[in-house]
């Protein structure tokens, strides 16, 4: 279609968080146990949806966590308009890890981007170490949205995350 809107979005996060389980679990509606390390970028595009009456095509491009790729995934965050910024209910560091991996992605992305906080792996709550009011306190403080999800569950809250996270960017646009 050619009055698309193409949305380039990202995900940040330490490392086996899920940011790519998210993205695939909204794309694909699949799930895998198995940890596959994302190298450098996984490059993927949803079509096909209507957001406020606008058909939308959203790129993801769903970068590493792992830090050996540190160099490489600034330039992905270019020409960004969003993110989800997950962190795993299991490891408490990897919440505190957020506001590092939120000023490398303003920092390229720029500050007026929009960022999704998503506290996942809600399933495995007998591990949970991380109390959701951290999470959503910490969401308050950065001006983000704030979703608890399992990309191994899925469900409504899935595309609930994608669809407003590209609201918020329309609406930016608009202004
Ligand atoms: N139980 C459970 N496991 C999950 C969930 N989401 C992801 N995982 C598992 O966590 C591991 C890491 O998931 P990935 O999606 O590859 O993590 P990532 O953040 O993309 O990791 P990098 O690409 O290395 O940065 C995999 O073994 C997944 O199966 C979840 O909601 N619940
Ligand atoms: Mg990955």
């Amino acid at each position: 279609m050619s009055n698309e809107v193409i949305i380039k979005l990202n995900s940040v996060g330490t490392y086996s968080v899920g940011k790519t389980s998210l993205i695939r679990r909204y794309t694909e509606n699949t799930f895998s146990e198995d940890y596959l390390p994302t190298l450098g970028v996984d490059i993927t595009v949803k079509r096909g949806i209507i957001i406020d009456t606008k058909p939308i095509r959203i790129v993801f491009m769903d970068t590493a966590g792992e830090e050996k790729f540190g160099s490489l995934r600034k330039t992905y965050f270019e020409g960004s308009l969003g993110c989800i910024a997950v962190y795993d209910i299991t490891r408490p560091e990897t919440l505190k890890d957020l506001d590092r991996w939120l000023k490398e992605y303003r920092g390229v992305a720029g500050d007026d981007k929009i960022i999704s906080i998503v506290d996942n792996k809600i399933d495995l709550a007998g591990q949970k170490s991380i109390p959701t009011q951290d999470g959503k306190r910490y969401a308050r403080s950065q001006g983000s949205d704030f979703y608890e999800a399992s990309a191994k569950f899925g469900g409504k809250i899935i595309p609930r995350i994608f669809v407003d996270l590209v609201q918020n960017v329309l609406q930016e646009l608009a202004k």
